[in-house]
């Protein structure tokens, strides 16, 4: 007989310090990078296994370094501690040879995640929480973190992406992203001026979008960040934006109906409330600086995703031929929009946040 695929993983998680039995799987179809299942004991939920993306994260080593480090500095009261569970021979993830890198992980009981939001206090919890995240990792040494994906969030290897994706694109594909390509152009040129800010590199999360903040079931109460995996050197206002991309915007990341999406004030102004309420941790400059970080993160998303449209979807799974460019329509719609509330957004960071002295 055949072994079926859970039959498989099993084998793989025998590999791990667990009490070794017949665990039941169930995939998890978030994110758009690695194999994701959760281990269940009968019906109980134990622990997140993971099959990481080789072709995304080539330094496995380093990223489980960062993982393991960044962990060891997040331990508070008000922040749920994830562990790695090790393997039998004491590492943090384990090489199938042929069938990849896998790393197993404590399941926090009675979570979720949400994908949007309309509710302040879920917004708040999150800025709370992000702030939090930053506030015990401020503590840790920037230089024992490896770039595991180098450059990941540098707009200008984005924008030389973007224009080798230009130059080798299907001329249909150029014809139907027309016009979002012109848009990509002119704000790459407006947010050149980022590069040129002298702000403090922090130990960053790099993908604070909402879904990677699990949430206590009952009183959604902000636990701790999830998927660890981008966790690298960067500015604090990468983690500001990818968190306000998703919580300002009500709409999906790939929604197509435009209306849909919005800039929700409410939501914005409660995230900043929360992050606030962790007292002073950034400097002056890094708070002048938010309101960009708003417009730099869905543009610089959007900008990957349509490169990735243009190169024939080599990077993110997609679920469908045109994802790729309906997630950039949509994220530079937000663009759009953010753009539009710059001064806005402004006068809530200056109101409600203190630089630290
Ligand atoms: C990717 O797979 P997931 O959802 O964790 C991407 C993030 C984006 C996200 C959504 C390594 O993350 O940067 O925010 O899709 N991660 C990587 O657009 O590219
Ligand atoms: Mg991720």
């Amino acid at each position: 007989m055949m072994a079926t695929k859970n039959d498989t993983i099993n084998g793989v998680l025998g590999n791990f310090r667990i009490e070794p039995k017949e665990y039941q799987l169930q995939t998890i179809n978030q994110g758009y990078i690695n194999d994701t299942y959760l281990v269940m004991d009968g019906t109980t939920p134990l622990y997140i296994f993971q099959r990481i993306n080789q072709n995304v994260f080539q330094d496995v080593k380093g990223i489980m370094d960062n993982i393991e480090d960044a962990f060891s500095y997040l331990v508070d009261p008000s922040y749920s501690t994830i562990e790695l569970v090790k393997t039998k021979s004491g590492a943090t993830y384990f090489n199938e040879e042929e069938g990849g890198y896998w790393r197993l992980m404590t399941y926090i009981g009675n979570s979720t995640a949400h994908n949007t939001t309309t509710d302040t206090k879920i917004a708040q919890e999150a800025g709370r929480i992000v702030g939090k995240f930053h506030q015990l990792l401020a503590d840790a040494s920037i230089e024992n973190y490896v770039d595991t994906i180098p450059r990941f969030h540098d707009l200008s290897l984005r924008q030389q992406q973007f224009e080798e994706a230009l130059g080798n694109a299907d001329p249909k594909k150029l014809d139907i992203s027309k016009d979002a390509i012109v848009f990509a152009k002119n704000t790459l040129e407006k947010l050149k001026a980022l590069n040129s800010a002298e702000l403090p590199l922090r130990v960053c999360h790099n993908d604070t979008k909402l879904n990677n903040i699990l949430f206590s079931k009952e009183e959604n109460k902000a636990l701790c960040l999830i998927d660890l995996d981008t966790v690298m050197k960067g500015y604090f206002y990468y983690d500001f934006g990818d968190a306000i991309r998703t919580i300002a915007n009500t709409a999906n990341e790939d929604e197509q109906d435009h209306s849909k999406i919005t800039f929700e004030k409410n939501l914005f102004e409660a995230f900043v409330e929360g992050l606030s309420v962790n007292g002073a941790f950034l400097t002056k400059d890094e708070i002048s600086l938010l309101p960009w970080g708003a417009v730099f993160m869905p543009f610089i998303h959007g900008l990957r995703a349509l490169t990735d449209y243009l190169n024939n979807n080599i990077y993110y799974k997609v679920s469908y031929e045109n994802q790729n460019l309906d997630r950039c329509l949509s994220l530079f719609d937000f663009t759009k929009k953010a753009l539009l509330q710059i001064d806005y957004m402004q006068e809530v960071v200056e109101n409600k946040l203190v630089p630290i002295q």
